[in-house]
């Protein structure tokens, strides 16, 4: 592992490193969590990522559930202490004086009556991991009964998270929510949404004045280029001159896009707050039922069969995204695809996936026979850890229990070679972006976890 330095300089990297023990390898995983722990919740990364975001929080939910309940509860609490009063669900709940592009002064979300005077969030989300992530900080909990009063506490908080979505991110009655900004899809330069980024070409003097820190950290090579950093802070500006009003958003946005991994995310916790309900004696019918309409709005808009894949739509230019990328299997996280769709797709997985150096095979962002692929250009063909979780685990739901080992162990073997990275170069596989990363930390210790103790059903419905 490539220990952070904190001081803001240029990154360092290790030899690759062998013979790391599952052992040694969670304690190493625990110790970037540990750094990385601000006595209340967790940063994303020692250095470029300081403050606290939302899909990598519920991961790191995850990570802590099989060894620190206390942690993981934490974790989860607050976030959502940062959640907005129409249950907006923030992507950054920020921490005080720590450098980040774009910082509380630039989201300005005072401008909206929904959203907190204290903290300081961002105004967009991320995808909604969380009531999986709750989920099995619960299932894990040693102490069961405290385990449950954080199911009662967190319940409302979820509720309406999801509400938000269905009721400001939902436009038709196909039962498919929307993202306004490839923040929110997590994957932020992914090729998933070139068209839509250039049908949007702000005037110079449109786009909001702003100076970029990520690349003081991270090679440029390994990050969005310039071109689409003015698109995002164009797209922040047009949200907080609306007042990040839901209404005025929907109807202005230049940015619509029903994404597959986002969409299929929301069904899985929708699934998973049917859990919690039943649990505490509450109904779980609305959330059944919200998973089952998603579920359906995925099989029927986003299925392409000329492809035999999933794919994501875009709103605004009325088809189909062209591009595909690895979140196209994430379907098979939530159990929505056919077992003869789940065939396909695996023989499409299996064969795009990329085997780097001896370790297996994994998944790339961008498969290397597509025309967006590059090894080493963040969202645009570098292995994800998150990305290859979820896959794992669709995979293992639906019995492709080889594929899944496969996955698994080139993964693990990846970050015991080279440290606990943002993302690994898909065809040397040597660590890119920033180091000490949380989730990718967390996300090593479930695997490592959930091989011991619930041979992957962690994820299965009953
Ligand atoms: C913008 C924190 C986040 C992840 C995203 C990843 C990256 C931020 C950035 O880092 O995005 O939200 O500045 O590049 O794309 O998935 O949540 O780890």
């Amino acid at each position: 592992m490539s220990p952070g330095d904190a001081n803001g300089s240029q990154q360092t990297q290790a030899e690759p490193r062998v013979a790391v023990s599952d052992g040694d390898l969670a304690r190493e995983a625990r110790e970037v969590l540990d750094a990385n722990w601000m006595g209340h919740a967790t940063r994303a990364s020692a250095r470029l990522y300081p403050h606290q975001w939302s899909w990598d929080s519920a991961c790191i939910a995850i990570g802590y559930a099989g060894w620190n309940q206390e942690r993981a509860q934490a974790e989860l609490r607050w976030l959502f202490a940062g959640q907005w009063a129409d249950g907006l669900l923030p992507h950054i709940r920020f921490a005080d004086n720590a450098r980040y592009f774009p910082g509380p002064e630039f989201w300005q979300t005072h401008r909206s009556p929904s959203a907190p005077e204290h903290p300081q969030t961002s105004g967009i989300v991320q995808p909604p991991v969380h009531a999986t992530a709750v989920w099995q900080v619960y299932r894990h909990a040693r102490d069961g009964d405290e385990g449950k009063r954080f199911l009662r506490e967190l319940l409302p908080g979820l509720v309406a998270w999801h509400e938000y979505l269905y009721r400001e991110r939902n436009r038709g009655e196909d039962g498919l929510v929307e993202i306004w900004h490839p923040w929110e899809s997590g994957m932020d330069n992914s090729p998933l949404w070139d068209e839509a980024l250039a049908r949007i070409s702000p005037a110079r003097e449109a786009i909001p004045d702003y100076q970029r820190v990520d690349l003081d950290f991270v090679e440029a090579a390994q990050r969005p280029t310039d071109a689409e950093y003015d698109r995002y802070a164009y797209l922040v500006k047009l949200y907080r001159d609306l007042g990040y009003d839901a209404g005025r958003i929907r109807a202005e946005c230049p940015f619509v896009v029903y994404d597959v991994l986002f969409n299929s995310l929301l069904v899985q916790s929708n699934r998973d707050l049917a859990k919690i309900a039943r649990v505490l004696d509450v109904d779980p019918e609305p959330f059944e039922t919200w998973a089952d309409r998603t579920a359906a709005g995925i099989d029927a808009k986003l299925w392409d069969e000329t492809e035999g894949s999933y794919g994501d739509y875009d709103v605004r230019g009325r088809a189909r995204v062209r591009a595909h990328t690895a979140a196209a299997f994430s379907p098979l996280f939530a159990g929505i695809p056919t077992e003869n769709r789940a065939r396909l797709m695996l023989e499409r997985l299996m064969a795009s996936a990329v085997t780097i150096d001896g370790l297996g095979r994994v998944v790339a962002s961008v498969a290397p026979s597509d025309a967006n692929f590059d090894p080493a250009l963040y969202w645009r063909g570098p292995v994800w850890p998150m990305i290859n979780w979820v896959v794992h685990a669709g995979l293992r739901r639906y019995r492709f229990t080889a594929e899944a080992g496969e996955i698994r162990a080139a993964l693990l073997e990846l970050v015991r070679r080279e440290g606990f990275w943002e993302h690994y170069n898909a065809k040397t596989g040597r660590g890119q972006g920033t180091e000490q990363v949380s989730w990718t930390a967390a996300l090593v210790l479930d695997l490592l976890n959930g091989e011991r103790d619930d041979g992957g059903r962690a994820h299965e419905q009953t």
